[in-house]
C-alpha cells in the first residue's frame, strides 16, 4: 500500500469505525503493517467502498505521547481507501481503556458492576469525538453519506452537524443497547441519547435493542417516539433491527493440506472422544468461565461421557491490558486446570484451553470438525462464531449448535439448542442433548439453520444499511 494525500471533496461514502478492518499499526515513516487477512465487514463493505469511491477512516492502532503531534493520513488499499489517525496515550487510555471499555462495554451489556463512571472519561470521550469529526471533515464534503459503527462513536453525528455537515448519516451498533434501568445509570445518558438523534438512521441487531432504545428516547428525553420513528428538536430519526451475517461461503473454501494435517492431528489427539468447540475473543461477556463450569457438570451428572468427549476451548487474546480481561483469563486457566485435574485420565484430557488466535481457514475446519458448536455468551449484540459454525459444517453431517438464549443470533437462529448460560445444571443437560442428536435431526436443522445464514448474510446487511439509509431523505 501506498500513502497519498487526501483528496477526495468528491467521495461520497465514508466509514467510520474504531478499529480499521485488518489495519494493525503504522510502521516508522513508510509502511503499514496489514493482516494478509480480510474481514467479513470490509468485504460486504468493499463493492459499495468502490461504487462510491468510498474511504474507511479509524484509529492507526498507535499511541503517541500526549506531548506529541497527533498524526493523520492515508492509504491506498486493495479494498477501500483507508485514512487513519493515531491516538495520544491518554486518549488510549481515558477514552478506549476508559469510557469505552470500562463504562460503555460493561454497561451495554448489562454488567452494571463492572461499570466505572469517571468524568475523565466522558471529557474523553467529548474530545476524541471532536478530533474524529476533524480528520472526518478534512475527507469528505458536506453533503457525503458517513456510516459510522459501534460505541466508540455514538456522538459523532452531532459534532459533525455542529460542524455544518448535511448529509446522510447513519449509525450501526454492534453491541447490545440495554434496557432503560440499566442506560439510567450513565449520568450522561441524556446527553448521550440526544447525540444520537442527530443520526438520520440508528440499525441494531435485534428488535430488542430497538425497544430498549425506543423506550430510552421516550422516557429521558422530551422526543417523540411513533413506530421506528424519533422526532427530537425538528429532526427526524428511523431506528431499525438489521442483523448483521457473515459471507458463509467464505467458510466452505477447501483447505490448504498444512490446515488438514493440523486438524487431522489434533482429532487424532482426541481419539475417540467427540470434540465439543468454543472460539472467542477472551471477554467476561462471552461467558467462558460458565461455559468451562457446565462442561464440567456434565462431566459429573453423565459420567458416561467421560473419555468420549473433549471440549477445546479457543481464547483469542483481547484488551490484555485492562485488568478485569487479565483477571478473567486467570480464572478460566484455575477452572480448567480443577476440571482436567478432577476428571483427566493419562489417555483423556477434558479440556483443551488454547489462548492464541487462529487463521480464517483453520477456524473452519476447526468448526467442520465439532459434533458441537458450543456458543454460549452472557450477552452478545449478535455472535458471528454462531453463524461460521453452521456454515462450516458438512451438510451431510453436521454439527449442533448449542447456543446461548442471551445472543442476539438466537432471534434468528430458533433450530439451535438454545441454553440459559446462568445455570450450569441445565446448560449440561442441554449439552447432553446435543451430543445425543441423531443425523437426520442434525441434517434438518443444520438445513434450516444454514437457509438463515445464507439469506442474510453480510452483503445484504450492508446493501440493506446504505439503502435505508439514502431513503432516509
Ligand atoms: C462484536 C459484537 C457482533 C475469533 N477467533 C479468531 C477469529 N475470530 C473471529 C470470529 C468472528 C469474530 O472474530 C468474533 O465475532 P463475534 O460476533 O463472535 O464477537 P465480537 O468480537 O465481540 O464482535 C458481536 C459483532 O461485533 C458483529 O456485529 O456479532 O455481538 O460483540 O468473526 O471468526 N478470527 C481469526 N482468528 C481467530 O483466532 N482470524
Amino acid at each position: 500500500p501506498t500513502r497519498s494525500p487526501s483528496i477526495g471533496i468528491d467521495r461520497d461514502l465514508l466509514v467510520v469505525s474504531n478499529r480499521l478492518p485488518d489495519f494493525r499499526h503504522i510502521e516508522g515513516d513508510e509502511g503499514v503493517e496489514r493482516k494478509k487477512n480480510v474481514g467479513g465487514l470490509v468485504s460486504a463493505l468493499e463493492p459499495a467502498l468502490r461504487a462510491r469511491g468510498g474511504m474507511w477512516l479509524g484509529w492507526s492502532g498507535r499511541t503517541v505521547p500526549d506531548t506529541d503531534t497527533v498524526e493523520s493520513g492515508v492509504i491506498d488499499d486493495r479494498t477501500a481507501q483507508l485514512a487513519w489517525f493515531d491516538y495520544k496515550e491518554s486518549w488510549y487510555r481515558d477514552y478506549y481503556s476508559g469510557f469505552c471499555n470500562g463504562t460503555l462495554w460493561p454497561l451495554f451489556h448489562s454488567f452494571p458492576s463492572r461499570v466505572t463512571l469517571s468524568d475523565k472519561g466522558w471529557d474523553a470521550y467529548k474530545e476524541v469525538h471532536e478530533v474524529i469529526a476533524e480528520v472526518a471533515s478534512g475527507h469528505i464534503g458536506s453533503r457525503a453519506m458517513i456510516w459510522v459503527h459501534d460505541y466508540h462513536l455514538l456522538m459523532l453525528a452531532n459534532v459533525m452537524r455542529r460542524r455544518g455537515h448535511t448529509g446522510p448519516m447513519g449509525h450501526f451498533l454492534h453491541i447490545p443497547f440495554p434496557s432503560l434501568d440499566m442506560f439510567s445509570m450513565l449520568p450522561w445518558a441524556a446527553q448521550i441519547l440526544d447525540a444520537m438523534l442527530d443520526f438520520d438512521l440508528l440499525g441494531f441487531h435485534t428488535p430488542a435493542h430497538v425497544a430498549n432504545f425506543l423506550s430510552c428516547a421516550s422516557s429521558l428525553l422530551p422526543a417523540k417516539v411513533a413506530d421506528d420513528v424519533v422526532s427530537h428538536r425538528g429532526r427526524i430519526t428511523h431506528v431499525a433491527a438489521m442483523p448483521i451475517g457473515i459471507l458463509p461461503d467464505t467458510f466452505q473454501e477447501p483447505p490448504e493440506p498444512a490446515i488438514v494435517e493440523e486438524i487431522d492431528g489434533l482429532m487424532r489427539a482426541l481419539g475417540e472422544s467427540q470434540l465439543v468447540l468454543g472460539v472467542d475473543r477472551l471477554d467476561y461477556t462471552k461467558g467462558i468461565p460458565e461455559r468451562l463450569i457446565a462442561f464440567g457438570r456434565l462431566l459429573e451428572m453423565f459420567p458416561e461421557w467421560r473419555g468420549k468427549v473433549s471440549l477445546v476451548q479457543v481464547s483469542v487474546p483481547s484488551r490484555a491490558d485492562v485488568p478485569l480481561y487479565a483477571e478473567q483469563r486467570a480464572s478460566i486457566e484455575t477452572i480448567v486446570g480443577r476440571i482436567n485435574g478432577e476428571f483427566g485420565e493419562a489417555a483423556w484430557v477434558p479440556i483443551r484451553y488454547l489462548y492464541r488466535s487462529y487463521s480464517k481457514a483453520q477456524l473452519s475446519q476447526l468448526y467442520r470438525a465439532a459434533r458441537v458448536g458450543y456458543v454460549t455468551p452472557l450477552r452478545d449484540g449478535m455472535n458471528l462464531v454462531a453463524k461460521e459454525y453452521v456454515a462450516a459444517q458438512d451438510p451431510e453431517n453436521p454439527g449442533v449448535l448449542l447456543l446461548s438464549q442471551f445472543a442476539g443470533a438466537a432471534v434468528e437462529m430458533r433450530d439451535a439448542i438454545l441454553t440459559n448460560p446462568y445455570h450450569a445444571d441445565g446448560m449440561a443437560r442441554d449439552l447432553d442433548r446435543a451430543l445425543r442428536v441423531d443425523l437426520p435431526e442434525r441434517k434438518a436443522r443444520h438445513g434450516k439453520l444454514l437457509a438463515s445464514v445464507q439469506r442474510s448474510n453480510a452483503v445484504t446487511w450492508a446493501e440493506g444499511f446504505l439503502d435505508a439509509l439514502s431513503a432516509c431523505r
